[in-house]
C-alpha cells in the first residue's frame, strides 16, 4: 500500500495551521507504517484532545478520539482485549504530561505494548497558547505573560525512569530519521515512547518571537544533535536525539495471559 492509502482523504483539508509540525509527524508515521507493510485493519490509533490528537481523524485505521489526557487509559483497554492489534497513541505534550501524566508513567511502568508519540510543541495549541509542562523556564505563553517560572520535564529521562523499554527523540526537521525511529518503536514489543520536537508557529513561535515555521524548523535543526556527538561535548545545551533505550522486558499482555492461565488451571 502507498502512504496515501492510509489516509482518510474525505477529512481533508486538515485543521492544522499553515506551518504546524503535526502534519509532518503524520507524514513520518505513515511512512513508517508503509515501510512495515501493515494492513489498516491491524492498526488502532487512540488519541485524546488537542491539535495533535486530531491526527486520529486523518488515518484510515481503527481510531478512537477520546478524552483529554486519557488516551493511554483507553489504549490500555484496547490492547488488553485485542493484543494482536498494533496500538498507536499520539499525544500533545499537555495531553501526555500534564493532565495525562499519571497515565503516562503507569503505562510505561507496566510495559504494555503500545507506541506513544509525544508531539512536543511546548504549548497548549488547541486552547490558545497556555504554557505546558514542556514550555520551559523563561518562555512566554498566554498564561505566562511575565515569563514562565515552571521548569520542564525531560521526556526521555521521565520515560526511562518510569520504565519504558523503548525511548527515543526526534524532530519535525529530521523527517527520514523520524520515520525510521517510529518504525523501530512500532516493532518493539513493550511500551515505546517517541518524543517528536515539533513547532507551533501560531502560539509558541509567536509568543516567543521565534519567527515563522521555517525559522522554528531551523531551530530544531540547529539546537539538536545525535546522541553522544562531539557537538554535544562542545555545547552541552544541545538537545540529543536518537534511540536512548531499547531493551527487552516481559510485556504486560503476555504476563496478563499467564495470570489467566494460573487462575483457570485445573478448571
Ligand atoms: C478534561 C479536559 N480538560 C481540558 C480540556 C481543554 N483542552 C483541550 S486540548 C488542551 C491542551 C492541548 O495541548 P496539547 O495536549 O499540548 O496539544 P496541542 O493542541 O498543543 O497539540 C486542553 C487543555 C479538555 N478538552 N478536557
Ligand atoms: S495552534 Fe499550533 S499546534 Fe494547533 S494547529 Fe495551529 S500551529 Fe498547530
Amino acid at each position: 500500500m502507498a502512504v496515501k492509502d492510509y489516509l482518510r482523504e474525505r477529512f481533508f483539508p486538515h485543521m492544522w495551521c499553515p506551518g504546524c509540525g503535526h502534519g509532518t509527524v503524520l507524514n513520518g508515521l505513515l511512512r513508517a507504517v508503509e515501510k512495515l507493510g501493515m494492513s489498516k485493519n491491524e492498526m488502532v490509533m487512540v488519541s485524546g484532545i488537542g491539535c495533535s490528537s486530531r491526527i486520529s481523524g486523518y488515518v484510515d485505521f481503527h481510531t478512537l478520539h477520546t478524552l483529554h489526557g486519557r488516551a493511554l487509559a483507553f489504549a490500555t483497554g484496547v490492547k488488553l482485549s485485542k493484543p494482536e492489534l498494533t496500538v498507536l497513541v499520539p499525544m500533545g505534550d499537555g495531553d501526555a504530561l500534564a493532565i495525562g501524566g499519571n497515565h503516562f508513567i503507569h503505562a510505561a511502568r507496566r510495559n504494555i505494548d503500545i507506541t506513544a508519540l509525544v508531539m512536543n510543541n511546548r504549548i497548549y495549541g488547541m486552547t490558545g497558547g497556555q504554557f505546558s509542562p514542556m514550555s520551559g523556564y523563561g518562555t512566554s505563553a498566554t498564561t505566562a505573560p511575565y515569563s514562565n517560572i515552571d521548569h520542564s520535564f525531560d521526556v526521555v529521562e521521565l520515560s526511562k525512569a518510569a520504565g519504558a523499554t523503548f525511548v527515543a527523540r526526534t524532530t519535525a526537521y529530521h523527517v527520514q530519521n523520524m520515520a525510521d525511529i517510529i518504525r523501530k518503536a512500532i516493532l518493539h514489543e513493550g511500551f515505546s515512547v517517541v518524543e517528536v520536537l515539533t513547532q507551533c508557529p501560531t502560539y509558541f513561535g509567536r509568543k516567543n518571537r521565534m519567527g515563522g515555521a521555517v525559522e522554528m524548523v531551523k531551530w530544531l535543526k540547529d539546537n539538536t544533535t545525535p546522541i553522544g556527538s562531539k557537538a554535544k561535548q562542545e555545547n552541552p545545551e544541545l538537545i540529543e536525539r536518537g534511540v536512548f533505550v531499547q531493551k527487552e522486558l516481559p510485556e504486560y499482555c503476555n504476563e496478563y495471559n499467564k495470570v489467566i492461565e494460573r487462575a483457570t488451571k485445573g478448571r
